[in-house]
């Protein structure tokens, strides 16, 4: 009876666990969401660890492995890369199956299997992606995927996330892993603001330098207490090697990411004139930045040996950086030296540069040297995207891409112009500003009020007319830093208004709702915990 009782229990209990491990189901709606998902009834595909991945034509061996290695994080369940198998098994291929975006793809769950095929081996990666945040997070034997057609490519062809590591230096591996975040949102490029008042993060072998002098500052000011200090030297050592960058551009390209570095000029410049005093109106002395806000001292547009500085630095990271995109900056940079510059003067007469349609003859000086780079970066094959200050110079040609970020007038205005633009505007996708109605709540923040449901209601055409709207090819977010010195803390600043933001980027508008997109939220926090990510809670609370 004791037998009989004790072997009764086992069944009973092996039977149990046998229906767990069935129900634990994987989810397609996941962030951002894809444009078609089709589940047709109740029968599964049990995937276990005797499931194969299975690489055809065209797919690279570290995209299989991708996948092989979520798998195995999320679950615990160990499936390899094989040759061909007929069942069980995930197959993963490139063919243009849905439609000619090459970011687009396709996953069909069936009693095989499941197959994923991207029009490009970036759409695959999307397709990677999309299975990877459907899986359960826990330690399971089993996970069962219903029956699936799932059709998806993003609304928008550029969808990034910046990092600014001036005003405060996150080192390789936060990179690392911030950009690792970028690629589970189905993100295709990184914007690395590397230069600015406050530190030079990025060597430059013609100029020893800026590596050696302008990445340290004397000390930084407290938030904005332009009066006090924290009496502490930040950043020696600071910035990245050229191999680093190497080595961080490879990290990025395989996991489907280009790297838009920025330099950002004739403006906030002040770290470059610590160390090259020759290169500014009044040749200094000058000093990196130790506080906020925007620097009268700017590079001198007035001097050759300035010009051709600007250029060698653009030179090298053209070469470093395989992106066809890079950012020149061009923002804030206020006119005081230039109108008192000799230098400057004399380059307005002897360019014969008018005021035109600039806001002063001084305006149209930076627009003469922001195509002074545009043209130099066109021989090595670069476009050039600058900040919507460019709009104001008189110099923007329609060769060079606009960022709006003052508003979304800039990009209003350049799509008009029949110029690319990028939409960034402040008071919807600065992720250094306030996240909440109540900021007594959070830690200090540069301002304003982006909320993650601000940040999910955004729309990057509005206000731009059905015919321009080919101009607006994608929308970022920003991260500066001023106020963010902490590697935990960039990412409770970024998650989860990246979450809303991947949605913007990628889902079309009609299908997606503000309730639905939380539900799917809670489920990408067990993500978020198993990676070791920070994030902020407001929205659940
Ligand atoms: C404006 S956005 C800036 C940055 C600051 C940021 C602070 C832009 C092109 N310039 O230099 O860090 O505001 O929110």
């Amino acid at each position: 009876m004791k037998y009989f009782l004790i072997s009764m229990l086992l069944t009973f209990s092996s039977v149990l666990s046998s229906c767990d491990k069935i129900h634990v189901e994987a989810d397609y709606n996941v962030i951002p969401l894809p444009r078609h998902i089709e589940v047709p009834g109740n029968d599964y595909f049990v995937l276990d660890g005797r499931t194969k991945i299975v690489r055809g034509e065209g797919v690279s061996e570290k995209d299989a492995d991708f996948l092989s290695e979520y798998i195995r994080q999320s679950t615990g369940i160990e499936c390899h890369v094989t040759g061909q198998t007929r069942r069980n098994a995930i197959w993963l291929s490139v063919s243009a199956s849905c439609g000619q975006n090459p970011d687009g793809y396709t996953v069909t769950v069936d009693k095989n299997g499941i197959h994923v095929s991207g029009n490009s081996s970036d759409g695959l990666f999307h397709g990677i992606q999309t299975i990877r945040k459907s899986l359960p997070v826990g330690e399971y034997d089993e996970v069962a995927f219903p029956y699936a057609e799932i059709r998806d490519e993003p609304r928008f062809r550029y969808r990034a996330m910046h990092l600014d590591v001036s005003r405060h230096f996150f080192d390789k591996d936060f990179v690392k892993k911030y950009i690792d975040l970028l690629a589970l949102h189905n993100m295709n490029f990184f914007h690395w603001h590397l230069t600015d008042d406050q530190g030079w993060r990025i060597e430059i072998r013609k100029y020893p330098l800026l590596a050696e002098k302008s990445c340290r500052r004397d000390y930084t000011v407290i938030r904005r207490d332009y009066d006090r200090n924290d009496g502490t030297p930040y950043g020696e050592g600071c910035y990245f090697t050229q191999e680093d960058i190497r080595e961080i551009v490879q990290y990025a390209l395989d996991r489907h990411i280009q790297i838009i570095p920025e330099i950002d000029m004739p403006g906030h410049m002040l770290a470059a004139l610590a160390a090259y005093p020759q290169f500014g109106c009044t040749g200094g002395p000058y000093k990196v930045w130790t506080r906020w806000g925007v620097s009268d001292q700017v590079l001198c547009a007035g001097k050759d040996e300035t010009v051709q500085f600007a250029k060698d630095v653009l030179s090298e990271v053209a070469d470093l950086f395989p992106c066809r995109y890079i950012h020149i900056g061009g923002d804030e940079c206020p006119k005081t030296e230039w109108k008192k510059c000799p230098d400057c003067q004399a380059r307005i007469v002897s360019e014969g540069i008018e005021q035109g349609s600039a806001e002063s003859v001084e305006d149209a000086l930076q627009g003469w040297f922001m195509k002074e780079m545009t043209d130099f970066l066109k021989t090595k094959g670069k476009t050039v995207i600058g900040w919507d200050e460019l709009l104001e110079s008189g110099a923007a040609g329609d060769d060079m891409t606009v960022m709006s970020w003052r508003g979304t007038e800039g990009g209003i205005a350049a799509a008009e112009h029949r110029m690319d633009a990028i939409m960034v505007p402040h008071s919807y996708l600065y992720f250094d500003y306030y996240q909440t109605e109540d900021r007594s709540q959070e830690p200090f923040a540069a301002g304003g009020k982006v909320t993650v449901e601000k940040v999910f209601n955004y729309d990057p055409y509005d206000g731009i007319p059905e015919k321009d709207r080919k101009y607006i090819i994608g929308v970022q977010a920003n991260l500066w830093t001023e106020f963010i010195a902490e590697p935990s803390h960039a990412e409770y600043m970024v998650i989860p208004r990246i979450d809303a933001l991947s949605e913007v980027q990628w889902s079309p508008l009609e299908s997606r709702q503000y309730a639905d997109f939380l539900k799917r939220l809670r489920r990408q926090l067990s993500l978020y915990d198993l990676l070791g990510y920070n994030y902020a809670r407001y929205v659940f609370e």
